[in-house]
């Protein structure tokens, strides 16, 4: 079944300028780039987005790194679109995604790991809204 997923490239590696070299990674897989922007994540967005994440440890040091700079936010399509893209995603930990994946290339720790992508069909409805309201 083709799919809508979002996909975000984050602050660490639009601030590296690998825009490009990601969305081309994407697009030879197979993914349409269906609507994409610019834009910068507020507190409020940051909350709402990661409401999952609110209270634990980590969050204040994730909520800062995802408000400090430009994000690209992307609604691809492909067969199977959320599954395939969190393979070529690779693990959350750069040091655990297999080899090839965007993360593997671009990541650099656990929180600064370059790009997001939905982890489900209801996610993916939820933060496309919430991107491209
Ligand atoms: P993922 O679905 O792979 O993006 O990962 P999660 O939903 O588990 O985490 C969302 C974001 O929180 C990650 F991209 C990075 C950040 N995070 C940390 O910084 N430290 C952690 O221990 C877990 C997640």
């Amino acid at each position: 079944m083709v799919q809508n997923t979002l996909f975000m490239i984050k602050p660490d590696a639009t601030g590296d300028n690998h825009i490009g070299e990601i969305l081309l990674m994407v697009e030879k897989n197979g993914f349409v780039i269906e609507n994409m922007k610019i834009f910068k994540m507020d507190h409020a967005l940051v909350d709402n987005f990661y409401v999952e994440h609110v209270g634990k440890g980590f969050y204040p040091e994730h909520s800062e790194f995802m408000r400090s700079g430009k994000i690209v936010g992307v609604i691809l399509s492909r067969e199977d679109a959320v599954l395939k893209l969190r393979e070529l995603v690779g693990a959350t930990d750069f040091t655990q995604a297999s080899l090839g994946t965007v993360r593997s290339i671009f990541g650099r720790s656990k929180g600064e790991n370059a790009v997001h992508a939905s982890d489900s069909i209801e996610s993916a409805e939820r933060e496309i809204g919430l991107i491209f309201k």
